[in-house]
């Protein structure tokens, strides 16, 4: 058998990345993951090197080049013959297809209001109607997925299936943003929160490197602004002038510590190893603050 590479987004950033590493992991399928940084001058030259959408993830298995989240699912279920991919009852079935799509089709305020960001701290934002609206209906989804079909498991067809890994991130998401649920919604958010794959995912996007904001370009007023004249350039090339002068040098290399959860390592990229971890306590109140959201109150 061909070695499978996933190619991914930076985790903190890239939730479309998320759902095939998901399945994968959650189905201890050795693979071997290369992640391309996202949101940087050179992102879409790297990624088009592998993918020809210029979007990532893209699963390469020997010759065969899957390159859509959805797809690579259906692609490993089919593969490796995954039980529980997909419900066996055909209704059941027909739902979780759909329920599955419409995420990968849809809920775009959704997305573009509330982005991915695996560790932010959960604090509310307001939301439009039609942020709303999606959320309504993600709600309503997971509940009627939950109690008609959900009796076998914790998952919204029982056992671990392609619409759990559809909605991993937008169950992150409403923690991040911590979006008010209750009953079989809320116990499917803290089930995700919890699955030990997720939990490595958000611990190495943790160790990301954040990308530095851009600096504020000066407004200039209108009798503010000197004449600009020839000193005001440098002919030394080395010269750097007030770039990135605030950003903070990364600290020396560190590898962060991914433990082997399914039977199998993933090595670090090299983008990770030149991480700046989350402060231990920043990290420890993060999590503390996801526990309250996602704990019934005593
Ligand atoms: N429909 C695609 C969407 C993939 C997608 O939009 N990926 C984003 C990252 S999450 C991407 O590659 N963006 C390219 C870029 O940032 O340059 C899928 O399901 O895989």
């Amino acid at each position: 058998m061909s070695t499978l590479i996933l190619y991914i987004g930076s985790k903190n950033l890239s939730s479309w990345s998320l759902r095939p590493w998901l399945f994968l992991r959650h189905h201890a399928i050795r693979f071997d993951e290369v992640l391309i940084p996202l949101d940087r001058a050179d992102t879409r030259a790297r990624i088009l090197e592998h993918s020809p959408s210029g979007k990532v993830p893209l699963l390469q298995h020997g010759s065969t080049r899957v390159w859509d989240s959805l797809a690579i699912c259906e692609y490993l279920a089919e593969t490796f013959a995954l039980p529980g991919a997909w419900p066996s009852d055909p209704a059941a079935r027909a739902y979780a297809r759909s329920v599955a799509c419409e995420m990968h089709a849809g809920f775009a305020a959704l997305r573009q209001a509330l982005p991915f960001d695996a560790t932010r701290d959960p604090e509310p934002v307001p939301l439009s109607a039609a942020v709303q609206a999606d959320i309504e209906r993600i709600r309503a989804l997971w509940r009627e997925a939950r109690t008609r079909y959900g009796q076998d498991g914790p998952w919204l067809f029982g056992r671990f299936g392609i619409a759990d890994a559809m909605y991993a991130p937008v169950a992150l998401r409403m923690i991040a943003y911590a979006v008010p649920l209750d009953g079989p919604e809320q116990d499917y958010a803290a089930a995700m929160a919890a699955h030990p794959a997720v939990e490595k995912w958000i611990e190495a996007a943790a160790m990301e490197v954040p990308v530095p904001e851009p600096a504020p370009m000066p407004v200039p007023g209108p009798s503010s602004v000197p004449d600009i004249t020839e000193d005001d350039f440098t002919d030394d090339e080395d010269t750097v002038v007030a770039v990135d002068s605030d950003i903070e040098a990364p600290p020396p290399a560190t590898e962060p510590s991914v433990d082997d959860v399914a039977g199998f390592e993933i090595e670090p990229t090299p983008e990770l190893t030149s991480a700046k971890p989350k402060a231990a306590d920043q990290e420890q109140e993060r999590r503390s603050k996801i526990r309250s959201f996602i704990l019934p109150p005593d």
